[in-house]
């Protein structure tokens, strides 16, 4: 992986539904809400000295487009794709042409769930996965992606 710069941001990246986290499904995904996950995240990150940009869509070539534009534009990128996690080839293919660190996140633990969550397109090229631990699942995100990006110094 090439030399990475401290100075851009951390793409956070959420796909479909998930603006209405603390809204719907409380059992499954809890009460915290998107916007909430989203201050963790910035508040986690300035402990790295990293800032963050956060952003939703529920359109698959919405996220491919935040994922080119982060090949130059970010420092590493946080993704929970959402259902796309089990889709999207499209999003794989972005992903494999990020040479940056990837952290796949997800709140739920898909592996203990249906099994047509069990396979990811995204894990097939993310640096690791974080899952199952709710909320706190994107601070662990925000630790591993610094830990990324000051190693590949
Ligand atoms: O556990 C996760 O973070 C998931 O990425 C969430 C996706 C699901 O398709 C993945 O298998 C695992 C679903 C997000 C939907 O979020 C909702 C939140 C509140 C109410 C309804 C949906």
């Amino acid at each position: 992986m090439a030399k990475i710069s401290k100075t851009l941001p951390v793409y956070v990246l959420n796909g479909p539904n998930l603006n209405l986290l603390g809204v719907r499904e409380p059992d499954i995904y809890g009460r915290t809400t998107l916007a909430d996950i989203e201050k963790m995240a910035v508040a986690q990150a300035k402990k790295h000295g990293l800032a963050v940009i956060f952003r939703q869509s529920n359109h698959e070539g919405e996220l491919v487009d935040w994922l080119q534009e982060a090949r130059t534009a970010a420092s590493g990128v946080i993704l929970n794709a959402g259902a796309y996690t089990h889709t999207s080839v499209a999003i794989h293919d972005a992903l494999r042409a990020l040479d940056k660190p990837i952290v796949e996140v997800h709140l739920s633990n898909p592996q203990a769930r249906e099994d047509f969550r069990k396979d990811s397109f995204v894990s097939l090229v993310a640096t690791g996965t974080i899952a199952g631990f709710g909320a706190h699942g994107y601070v662990l995100a925000v630790d591993a992606v610094a830990a990324l990006i000051e190693g590949s110094k």
